[in-house]
C-alpha cells in the first residue's frame, strides 16, 4: 500500500508527517510525505521557527511526484495540518489527479482546526476552507468532536447528537466519518471514546482517558485508521486496531515522562496491536 501524505513536518518531536510517517512504515505502508510547513517544533510550545511552505511549492513537489509516475500506485491521499490558506486547493487538485490515475484511491482528510481544550490553533481562514472545499472532496474524515461541531454547525455532545452530526458530515460528501475525542456527558468517568459511522452502521470504542494530551496523537490516529480502513475495508476493525495502537502509544508516552509522542519507543504497538478494546455497534 502507498499513502501520499500532505501534512506538516517538524524537526523536534512528532506531529503531522513527523508523527504519521513512521507508524505507517511500521505497518508496512510505503509513504510519500509532502510537507506543508517545515517548523522547528509543534505550535503547542507557543514558539516555533521555520517556514510555512508556499502553496505553489507544495504543488510543485506533488507535480514532481506525479511526473515520476507514482500516482497510479497511490492507494490513499492523506491530509492533515494545512499551514497556509493556499494548501486547500492544492490538496483537492492532488486528490483529483491521483483518482484520475487510480480510480480506487481514497482521500482521507483530517480536518485539523483545534480541540475542545485549546480552541482553534490554525489560521482563521482554514476552518471555512476545510468545510467548504476540502471535506466535500473526502471519502474519509477524522474530525475530533470539536471539529465535527464546526464542520456541521452543531454542538455534538451525547451519543445521539454526535451520530446526528456525523450524519450531517456524511451528507457533505465523505462516506466514512471517524470522530475522535468523543466526551459524552454520560460516559464512564475516566474514559474517552471514538466513533465511526459509515453506510453500513456505527461503532464506538472506549478507552481509558490518560491524564495528559500529547500533540500529534490525532495525526497518528488519522494515518492508522486510513491505512487499516483501506487495507481491510472494515470500519470497525480499523477502529479497533487504531484504538489499540494509539492507546498504547499514549500510555508509553505518559509513562516515559516525555512531552513528545514516543513513536520510536512504542513502535511495536503499530505492527502488532494488542486488540485490547472491542468496538461496540451502536447503530
Ligand atoms: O497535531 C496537529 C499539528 C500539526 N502540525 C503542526 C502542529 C500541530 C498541533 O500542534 O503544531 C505544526
Amino acid at each position: 500500500m502507498k499513502v501520499l501524505s500532505i501534512q506538516s513536518a517538524v524537526a523536534h518531536g512528532h506531529v503531522g508527517n513527523s508523527a504519521a510517517v513512521f507508524p505507517l512504515q511500521r505497518i508496512g505502508v510505503e509513504v510519500v510525505p509532502v510537507h506543508t510547513v517545515n517548523f522547528s517544533n509543534h505550535t503547542g510550545y507557543g514558539a516555533w521557527r521555520g517556514p510555512v511552505m508556499a502553496a505553489e511549492d507544495v504543488r510543485d513537489v506533488i507535480t514532481g511526484v506525479e511526473e515520476r509516475g507514482v500516482f497510479p500506485q497511490v492507494d490513499v491521499v492523506l491530509s492533515g495540518y494545512q499551514g497556509g490558506t493556499g494548501i486547500a486547493d492544492v490538496v483537492v487538485d492532488a486528490v483529483r489527479r491521483v483518482k484520475a490515475a487510480n480510480p480506487s484511491a481514497v482521500y482521507a482528510c483530517d480536518p485539523v482546526m483545534g480541540n475542545a481544550r485549546s480552541g482553534c490553533f490554525v489560521a482563521p481562514e482554514i476552518p471555512d476552507l476545510l468545510r467548504d472545499r476540502v471535506v466535500p472532496a473526502a471519502d474519509i474524515i477524522t474530525p475530533n468532536q470539536f471539529e465535527l461541531g464546526y464542520l456541521t454547525g452543531t454542538e455534538p455532545t451525547t451519543l445521539a447528537s454526535t451520530l446526528a452530526s456525523a450524519d450531517l458530515a456524511r451528507a457533505m460528501g465523505p462516506s466514512t466519518v471517524l470522530v475522535t475525542s468523543v466526551e459524552r456527558p454520560d460516559r464512564d468517568p475516566g474514559t474517552i471514546e471514538m466513533l465511526v459511522v459509515d453506510d453500513t452502521g456505527a461503532w464506538i470504542v472506549r478507552t481509558p482517558l490518560l491524564p495528559f494530551k500529547a500533540n500529534g496523537s490525532g495525526d497518528v490516529t488519522a494515518a492508522l485508521f486510513a491505512a487499516h480502513h483501506r487495507q481491510t475495508g472494515d470500519a470497525s476493525i480499523a477502529l479497533e486496531r487504531t484504538a489499540s495502537s494509539v492507546f498504547d502509544l499514549i500510555e508509553t508516552t505518559y509513562r516515559s515522562g516525555e512531552r513528545e509522542l514516543q513513536i520510536v519507543r512504542a513502535q511495536d504497538v503499530f505492527a502488532h496491536p494488542r486488540m485490547q478494546f472491542t468496538a461496540q455497534r451502536v447503530r
